[in-house]
């Protein structure tokens, strides 16, 4: 699934969506998940984020700079462990800023942009996102998204509702989405995996990982 026949087109999926495919080089794939490793040993570890309600997500997450928890964020990853969560590094906010202009182009937006947190999601083959807005960040600035390992069936909808209309994208190993402006706050998921479909070259055998990089606007 990594090495495609024919070269799979950026698209833009709604107004300030983009889908450009294959973004991410083999080395940098390679060495986010080797980052993404290391987050999920600790300080705060790898876990399935629970519910208000009690139900645990399918999909394990470790945070970077700001911990996210149902339905904000704090520093301390107080339903987890307690432990302050890994400082963002700067290499994180320059790949940031590369993705957005890759994106959108090079211009202020992307030369400006300044994530503090990044979410990183582990997906097994079971592990699905029901759709959801992510509307805990006060900045508006748009949200950086990076896939590698098992593609994914990427649903992509509205701001009004989680329901139609949605467009599905298929996200693949080192694939970059990015929704910002109209599409900022559109309803978003993942109802599949498409198992052993990934890219044992990024180091990463079985399973989907999937960064977001965020500006939370906090101080
Ligand atoms: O895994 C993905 O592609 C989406 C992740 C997501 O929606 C989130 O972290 O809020």
């Amino acid at each position: 699934m990594s090495g495609t026949l024919f070269p799979r087109e950026r698209a833009v999926v709604a107004d300030g969506a983009v889908h450009v495919p294959d973004w991410l080089p083999p080395e940098r794939r390679r060495a986010l998940v080797d980052a993404c490793r290391a987050w999920a040993r600790g300080p705060v570890p790898l876990r399935h984020t629970v519910l208000p309600g009690g139900g645990a997500m399918s999909v394990r997450t470790v945070c970077v700079g700001w911990h996210w928890q149902p339905y904000r964020y704090s520093r301390t990853a107080d339903d987890v462990n307690g432990a302050r969560v890994a400082d963002f590094p700067g290499w994180l906010v320059g790949l940031g800023r590369e993705a957005l202009a890759a994106a959108y182009g090079d211009g202020p937006e992307s030369r400006g942009y300044t994530p503090d947190t990044a979410l990183v999601n582990f997906y097994d083959s079971a592990a699905r996102m029901g759709m959801h807005q992510d509307r805990q960040e006060r900045s508006p600035a748009p949200v950086v998204s990076l896939s590698i390992g098992d593609a994914c069936v990427f649903r992509f909808g509205n701001t009004a509702n989680r329901g139609r209309p949605y467009t599905d994208v298929e996200l693949r190993s080192g694939d970059l989405f990015v929704f910002g402006g109209p599409s900022r706050l559109a309803y978003h998921g993942v109802p599949k995996v498409l198992a052993e479909s990934g890219d044992p070259s990024a180091g990463l055998p079985r399973g989907r990982l999937n960064i977001t990089l965020r500006e939370t606007g906090l101080r």
